[in-house]
């Protein structure tokens, strides 16, 4: 079935109708982080192997974790949009289940108060050992953004952001947390992902195998188009308050 381009209203939930929501990048946009492949994206302007894989990153953690200040600095001064917002209003609200899923690392739907947050892909502002045999538990990274010391307290080893990179596997109990929320929802909706990350990509397909009406709120068809049946061309910011009944 082809994916249909709806014009932009509310969509008809049923009052206990169960939802899961996917986020990427283009969420963020509205709020001013770059996006990862659009014009001006971190990959274009970076090769992700460098930065976004352990081989990359530990091959010059300095560089590495100056990328990573640079996006923590900037991230900071950014605010959750009206997209962040209708969807906890929602999330709040909605008197059936709603999931939140996020391949966002940027913390800014924490900021707008989302009540449950899967962070697929982990959080910039965590830190966390480099050496996964080491006791120090994943810490909310306080440090200054000029600091050099990126040892392990715990054991000398080199630090690293809590985020998962290329070739690293989402945590298992968040993508078993996934697999539930794909497995019961009459709703998916994914908002501004290009579809092209893996497993992620593949979540519309299995919400769909599984009875839900799949929606994409995106600038562009994604790569994965062929998994949704409705289609709202837009930015996130604008559409998903009307979408979702709180414009
Ligand atoms: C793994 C964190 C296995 C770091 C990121 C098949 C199955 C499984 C894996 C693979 C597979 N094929 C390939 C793979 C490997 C790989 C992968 O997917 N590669 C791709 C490139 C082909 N996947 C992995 O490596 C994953 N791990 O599979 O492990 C494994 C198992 C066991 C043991 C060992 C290994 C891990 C993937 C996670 C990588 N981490 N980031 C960091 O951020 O610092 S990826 C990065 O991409 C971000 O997380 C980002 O969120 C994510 C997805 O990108 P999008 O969010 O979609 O962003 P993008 O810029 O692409 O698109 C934005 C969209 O928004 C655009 O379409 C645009 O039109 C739209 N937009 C823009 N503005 C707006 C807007 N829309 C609305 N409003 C706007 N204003």
């Amino acid at each position: 079935m082809s994916t249909v381009e709806m014009p932009i209203k509310a969509l008809p939930f049923e009052p206990d109708a169960r939802v899961t929501i996917l986020t990427g990048a283009g969420a963020s946009a509205d709020s001013g982080v770059p996006t990862f492949r659009d014009p001006g994206g971190l990959w274009r302007r970076i090769d992700p192997n460098t930065i976004a894989t352990a081989r990359g990153f530990f091959a010059d953690p300095v560089r590495g974790w100056a990328l990573y200040h640079e996006l923590r600095t900037h991230v900071r001064a950014c605010e959750p949009n009206a997209a962040h917002h209708a969807i906890s209003a929602f999330q709040a609200e909605h008197r059936g289940v709603v999931r939140l899923i996020t391949q966002n690392v940027d913390g800014l739907h924490l900021r707008a108060g989302a009540r449950e947050l899967i962070e697929i892909h982990g959080n910039l502002f965590h830190t966390r050992c480099g050496d996964e045999t080491c006791d120090l538990a994943p810490f909310f990274d306080e440090r200054p953004e000029a600091a050099t010391d990126h040892r392990c307290p715990s054991c000398g080893g080199v630090l690293r952001p809590d985020v998962v990179w290329f070739g690293e596997p989402n945590d298992l109990e968040l993508e078993r947390e996934v697999s539930e929320a794909l497995a019961s929802c009459d709703w998916y909706l994914a908002i501004g992902t290009s579809g092209t990350v893996y497993p992620a990509a593949l979540y519309a397909r299995f919400a769909k195998k599984n009875g839900a009406q799949t929606v994409i709120v995106n600038l562009e068809l994604p790569e994965n188009a062929g998994d949704f049946d409705l289609h709202y061309t837009g930015r996130a910011a604008e559409v998903v308050p009307i979408l979702l009944g709180r414009p």
